[in-house]
């Protein structure tokens, strides 16, 4: 069938969510015969979140479907569709799929029948924007100690209630009882290797997908000066990133717990854990392929700090960037994704630095007010706020801070070709950062604010939900 009927046909199809517990639940248990079942999930759900994209992508108002930046991110994501639909079903001895269709009988997206198309395959989209490189790169040039945990989003989509799939408690066909199968057939690692390696490629993919959509939306802005159309391409953007995270989230697990043999699962195989415990006799790290059942706040707080900080004084040249004061309770664990906490920690301070750096000048480096970072503990949340005596932002400029057309005059200067790796510039920001950052804390239910204070400073409120219960936002 043509490519566009097939998207059209699969956008009908409500998106499924996965909470955080889910994943874990799930990854806990992990053999070659619940990847193969992860993958049978994935081959199904990510051709329906990717259709859901390609059809917002086409149909974007104003012209902006036209951009040419927007083109190629929706023949990406048709792209990868495309190779998931056509993706090879596994064939496996009949005794096995019995098995399997007995264990998952309640499981109409698995290998048994009433998939929307018989041969689904998947693909997924990558990540790592330029602020995520920026970490990283910040991170390695100082101190290589550390791995750093990538971050894997992947984003979801939403049914929009037209979705004609009746939904399945995940619980029924997501996990299902393998325990009665001993023998993997070599067909079942064979088939989790190929389909890995499918994700691998549409993830990298679509790493620059937000750069190319920023671009996009450059593109329309030089096309259509003065038009106000913000309020629209603010909506978009924020559900299509929202997506983006949840399809990477889900392509990274996949990922990480196929390439993690289950004997070196746990904080005895991660790089990051190999030191036992922190210098806060912290627990170690306990990983399930992305998901860290213990991550450390206080200990990302520290290394985002020193990150931001360490990328402040190379942007400005400074000895000294300004000083830092973390308050946190020791030993503050909770379930969640370390990259996504070290990248909005890392985008906050970044800002609070620049703005104290800029208002009290680079000749007074010895004398900046200390930005303060305090963590408290909840029944519902952590909060993390991040106060700065930066000056602040006028009332009136505070909806701005969450815009992706709003960016500075030097953005709009920029080489119509420039290449994602000019997002790079770690302090610069191309005003993407805090949108982004609040899409990642509003992800698993926490929630991003900013009070400022015009004359004095801001401070900001990171909410993270420490129940991890939450269902998956799905646009
Ligand atoms: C500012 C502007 C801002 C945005 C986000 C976080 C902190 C700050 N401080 O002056």
């Amino acid at each position: 069938p043509k490519l566009w009927e097939r998207v059209n046909h699969f956008s009908l199809y409500n998106q499924t969510g996965v909470s955080l517990r889910q994943m874990v639940e799930h990854g806990r248990r992990q053999s070659p015969m619940t990847i193969l079942q992860a993958g049978q999930f994935l081959s199904e759900e990510l051709p329906v979140r990717l259709a859901h994209r390609v059809k917002e992508l086409d149909e974007l108002p104003n012209g902006l479907n036209e951009m040419p930046s927007i083109v190629r991110v929706k023949e990406w994501y048709a792209q990868s569709f495309q190779e998931l639909v056509d993706f090879p079903k596994p064939q496996l001895p009949d005794s096995i799929t019995k098995q399997l269709a007995n264990s998952i009988s309640q499981n109409p997206m698995n290998l048994s029948s009433s998939t929307p198309n018989p041969s689904l395959s998947e693909e997924a989209e990558s990540h790592e924007d330029g602020r995520h490189d920026a970490e990283a790169k910040a991170s390695k040039e100082r101190m290589r100690k550390r791995a750093l945990a990538l971050a894997e989003e992947s984003s979801n989509n939403n049914g929009n209630g037209n979705g004609l799939r009746k939904r399945i408690p995940i619980e029924n066909r997501y996990y299902a009882d393998h325990a009665n199968i001993k023998q993997v057939p070599p067909e079942v690692t064979d088939y989790n290797e190929q389909f890995t390696r499918c994700l691998e490629q549409i993830k990298k993919r679509h790493d620059a997908v937000v750069t190319t959509v920023a671009q996009g939306v450059l593109e329309y802005k030089r096309a259509n000066k003065g038009k106000n159309i913000q309020a629209d391409v603010q909506r978009f953007l924020d559900r299509f990133y929202m997506s983006r995270i949840g399809i990477r989230i889900l392509i990274g697990q996949h990922i990480a717990l196929a390439r993690t043999p289950s004997s070196d699962r746990g904080a005895a195989g991660r790089v990051g854990a190999l030191s036992g415990a922190g210098p806060d006799g912290e627990e170690p790290e306990n990983y399930v392929g992305i998901i860290c059942t213990n991550t450390n706040v206080g200990a990302m707080a520290r290394e985002a700090i020193e990150n931001a900080r360490f990328v402040c004084e190379e942007h400005y040249g400074l000895f000294k960037g300004p000083p830092v004061q973390l308050i946190c309770p020791k030993n503050l664990m909770f379930m969640y994704i370390p990259s996504h906490l070290n990248h909005m920690i890392f985008e906050l301070l970044k800002n609070s630095l620049r703005a104290v750096v800029e208002r009290y000048g680079v000749e007074n480096e010895d004398h900046y007010p200390p930005i303060k970072v305090i963590v408290v503990e909840g029944q519902e949340d952590i909060t993390i706020k991040i106060s700065d005596e930066g000056g602040g932002i006028p009332r009136s400029e505070m909806p701005l801070v969450w815009t992706y057309m709003y960016t500075t005059a030097q953005s709009e200067d920029l080489d119509p070709d420039f290449q994602a790796s000019d997002f790079k510039a770690p302090m610069a920001g191309f005003g993407y950062g805090l949108p982004l950052a609040r899409l990642y804390a509003r992800y698993f239910g926490g929630d991003l604010k900013l009070i400022s204070m015009e004359g004095y400073g801001t401070d900001a409120y990171l909410h993270l939900n420490r129940l991890s219960t939450s269902a998956e936002p799905l646009p």
